[in-house]
């Protein structure tokens, strides 16, 4: 038995019977925490006992308003994307093609495409418009078993249009069965009203945008890009300075194509994660196994971006930085919409397990979000599950688009898909 609390006074909404779990939650014997012929019980969305059937506490069965037969099928915690740029207008589709003859990522931002290209496309758009173009994009992810999303957004670069795409993220909560925690990026790019003035651009995050969207509770965190195409870390450490006034976590894009320092001052602040971090160098790996931040580990950019250059998995192992893997899903740099398949990139581009792959994508999506009600099956959490047709948790990482979710729940409750 994993855990059990005092059961008396508590009627069983679901009981889950012949079901294979993996916990995620587990030793180093076996890091998924596989539990087979496991029964996993549930009572106001959250999870009240887990453990193999044997041990079901007698009268469960019984008291259980709904018993639902897995059919031996394996169950993990409902997978959590960490970082998403999901909520935008247009796409570029024409740069994926002009990256092809030979432009780069930062040849085609200096020319004014990239992340400002679809700042035009955003900010032409009203909320409606962003939700109709964005929710085919979150039911591809919802699709793979993903139950908490996170949306930054980044792609407004004024105050209303920044705004106006969290209130957007936020309302995805209400038509989907999803839950949704949103960043702050609007230090995401130079807007071109300020292409001479990036300080002053800073400015209005820290006097207007961002005081705003704390007051407004439209963000759960602040993100910025830390990079020579983007912003110093002199720039980053006044928007994190006013985050931290407002009590609001960090987390930052650092070291994706050149060392920064991005991670060093983000693990000064305590940083939730550290995301992408190809070209992170030592002194960064020590800053974040130091600061307990979470490596983000986004494959699907360095492919897209045909980059060559790895993030030291080994050596933040060696660190003991946790590891989450997320699909960065944008419409530049990271097209996808499967953290399945950013699952399997990671290990087939970055030689990651795939149990270290799902685990990125359960356990530390989660702790890279600040969230400890999630991530793991165990007594107290949150009932997010996801229940896959495959032989071996460790198979969610091997196929591409085989569409192995079955069912899954998000805080009890069965969601139709
Ligand atoms: N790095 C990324 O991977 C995304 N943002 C960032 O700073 C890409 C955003 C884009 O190209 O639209
Ligand atoms: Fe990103």
């Amino acid at each position: 038995m994993i855990g059990e609390r005092n059961m008396t006074d508590e009627t069983i909404d679901v009981l889950i019977l012949g079901a294979r779990l993996a916990t995620m939650d587990g030793s180093v014997d076996d890091e998924l925490g596989r539990i087979e012929d496991g029964a996993l019980a549930i009572s106001d969305g959250k999870i009240v006992w887990l453990g193999p059937a044997t041990e079901l506490p007698a009268g469960f069965r019984a008291s259980a308003a709904q018993v639902l037969d897995a059919g031996q099928a394996w169950i993990t915690p409902g997978l959590v994307d960490c970082h998403t740029h999901v909520i935008h207008g247009g796409n570029r589709a024409n740069e994926f093609a002009l990256r092809l003859e030979g432009a780069s990522y930062g040849d085609i931002a200096r020319s004014g495409g990239g992340i400002i290209s679809t700042v035009a496309a955003t900010r032409a758009a009203s909320e409606e418009d962003l939700l109709a173009q964005s929710l085919p994009r979150i039911d591809a992810l919802i699709a793979d078993g993903v139950t908490t999303l996170e949306i930054k957004s980044g792609y407004g670069l004024d105050t209303q249009a920044e705004w106006c795409m969290l209130r957007a993220a936020r309302r995805v909560a209400d038509l989907r069965p999803v839950q949704i925690r949103t960043t702050f990026l609007a230090a995401h790019a130079i807007p071109p009203e300020y292409s001479d003035d990036g300080d002053g651009y800073i400015d209005l995050i820290c006097d207007t945008m961002l005081p705003g969207a704390a007051e407004l509770g439209l963000c759960d965190a602040v993100d910025g890009f830390c990079e020579t195409i983007a912003f110093s870390p002199d720039q980053i450490r006044r928007v994190f300075d006013c985050a931290r006034t407002l009590g609001l976590p960090v987390k930052l894009h650092a070291e994706q194509l050149s060392d920064m320092k991005g991670a060093v001052l983000a693990a000064e602040f305590g940083a939730l994660s550290v995301d992408h971090l190809e070209y992170i160098a030592q002194d960064g790996i020590d800053a974040m196994a130091k600061s307990g931040s979470v490596a983000v580990i986004l494959p699907g950019a360095f492919y897209y971006l045909r980059e060559t250059r790895k993030p030291p998995i080994e050596d933040l192992l060696r660190a003991g930085v946790p590891m989450a893997v997320a699909t960065d899903a944008n419409p530049g740099s990271s097209p996808i919409y499967s953290l399945l398949t950013a699952m399997n990139m990671a290990c087939v581009l970055f030689g990651m397990t795939p149990a270290q792959a799902l685990a990125g994508a359960t356990r530390y999506g989660a702790l890279a979000l600040g969230l400890s009600d999630r991530g793991v099956l165990r007594v107290g959490l949150r009932a997010d599950l996801a229940c896959w047709n495959v032989d071996d948790p460790t198979d969610l990482a091997y196929g591409l688009n085989m569409r192995p979710l079955k069912w899954s729940m998000l805080g009890g409750k069965m969601r139709e898909l």
